[in-house]
């Protein structure tokens, strides 16, 4: 009888805690060797957080540097030798030119910006008209990936990179090195670092050193590109690589830009379909996903036998942990995923063949779980659940109390939640079900 089974509300594995500690010990010793800084913006010295209630206020703050440009057109320009060997702000790097192949991945990560916000960015070919200025730089003595001045400095718009520092001289999109262009070109927009107080910003909840993840790990490049929890963060690769990190800004980024400059393009309009990606290899990327409208899907169908993880909420950017497993739906053994940008909805998802994990979210979802033994997590709204072969099962969040359950033949479920008044608030149509 299904309703004796164990509580419905406890879906935290009991070696969650050892692995956490592991994870974390081999991170500090990583972190010990790491060679290269992501830039050097902010030098201020570290502030504590204050205990209290955490909201997105908390996290905008500590990403906001108080200075933002005063206008939302923006021409970016590509220095090159003949522009003349001196930089402008006086530090002495000798200029390189520019590849074309690393044009057009600066031209990515400038995009990834500008769709999110308010912000026109456009390329010039005219010096007098740059506002953004993009400098690579060669200089053995120079110990950074990059580094960009705020708006409110007079250096304001500089942006630079250290070609000599980059182990991946391409810059590939979603490369370790490629992290520098969103990351300085962030700096350049107004956003500080989430672990020290560059202009007028805060920190995370949590973080008191650039290592720390903070509190529900949100100090990491999968929600915020500012971060310097890049490289061996609990989700990205643990060594340099030309793929598994970020596309562009992620869920904090997105959301703060958002405020700052408003506005943004509408993106993934119509039904769409956001692909888990499947392989290691170049293209693979952390992404966080805006989709203005359709009834939108996360597929997971292309993960063979691995375990697909899907999440279909959006970010909640308030340090909130995602609380099942986090924000990122990815397959197992990938370095690439999707996180859900917080004004986001997504309908539907698809998982693969292997023992997967999806969560639902408060749309009214469809939900597959393909071959193998999956684990749904129930969420508000009325969903349809497809368990598909395997011995599947549905997790309730709350008390068995609150629900109310009707048995349909073989392996058919509807649930009916019940509200304060004994009134209906939810339903999840379960098919091809084993387990509640
Ligand atoms: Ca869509
Ligand atoms: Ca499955
Ligand atoms: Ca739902
Ligand atoms: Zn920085």
């Amino acid at each position: 009888m299904f309703l004796a089974e164990p509580p419905l509300n406890n879906i935290v594995s009991p070696g969650f805690n050892l692995y956490l500690f592991l994870i974390s010990i081999i991170l500090i010793i990583v972190l010990i060797y790491k060679m290269a800084t992501r830039c050097k913006t902010c030098e201020n010295k570290l502030s504590a957080n204050k205990a209290g209630t955490r909201s997105f206020t908390q996290y905008k703050n500590a990403l906001d540097s108080g200075q933002h440009w005063g206008k939302t057109n923006l021409k970016y320009y590509f220095y090159s030798t003949s522009d003349g060997p001196v930089v402008q702000d006086g530090e002495g790097e000798s200029i390189r030119n520019w590849t074309e192949t690393q044009k057009n991945n600066w031209r990515t990560a400038i995009s990834e910006w500008d769709k999110h916000c308010g912000l026109t960015l456009t390329e010039t070919t005219d010096i007098n008209e740059q506002d953004i200025k993009l400098y690579l730089i060669d200089d053995n003595s120079y110990p950074y990936l990059g580094h960009a001045y705020f708006p409110g400095s007079v250096f304001k718009g500089q942006n630079y990179c250290s070609y000599n520092n980059a182990t991946d001289k391409n810059f590939t999109v979603g490369s370790y090195d490629y992290i520098t262009m969103v990351h300085e070109l962030g700096h350049t927009l107004g956003l500080a670092h989430p672990h020290d107080t560059g202009g007028t910003s805060t920190v995370f909840p949590g973080v008191s050193n650039s290592a720390n993840t903070g509190t529900n790990q949100q100090n990491q490049t999968a929600y915020t590109v500012m971060s310097y929890n890049d490289l061996n963060s609990p989700i990205t690769p643990n060594n340099v690589q030309s793929y598994g990190f970020i596309k562009g800004p992620m869920a904090y980024d997105i959301s703060v830009i958002q405020q700052l400059y408003p506005g943004g393009d509408s993106q993934n309009t119509g039904n769409s379909s956001h692909i888990l990606p499947s392989n290691n290899t170049t293209g693979t990327v952390y992404e966080t996903i805006v989709d203005s409208t359709g009834t939108d899907t996360i597929d997971g169908s292309n993960a063979g036998t691995n375990k697909v993880f899907i999440n279909m909420n959006p970010h909640s950017v308030d340090g909130d942990s995602g609380g099942r497993d986090g924000w990122v739906s990815k397959i197992s053994g990938v370095d690439g995923g999707i996180v859900v940008a917080n004004d986001t909805t997504i309908e539907n998802a698809i998982a693969g063949e292997g023992n997967d994990k999806i969560v639902g979210n408060d749309a009214d979802n469809a939900i597959q779980g393909g071959g193998g033994n999956d684990a749904f997590v129930a969420s508000n709204g009325s969903d349809l659940i497809y368990g598909g072969n395997g011995i599947d099962r549905v997790y309730f969040p709350g008390n068995i109390g609150f629900y109310s359950i009707i048995k349909y033949g073989t392996r058919r479920f509807v649930i009916y939640g019940i509200g304060a008044y004994g009134n209906i608030v939810g339903k999840t149509d379960v098919r091809q079900m084993e387990r509640l």
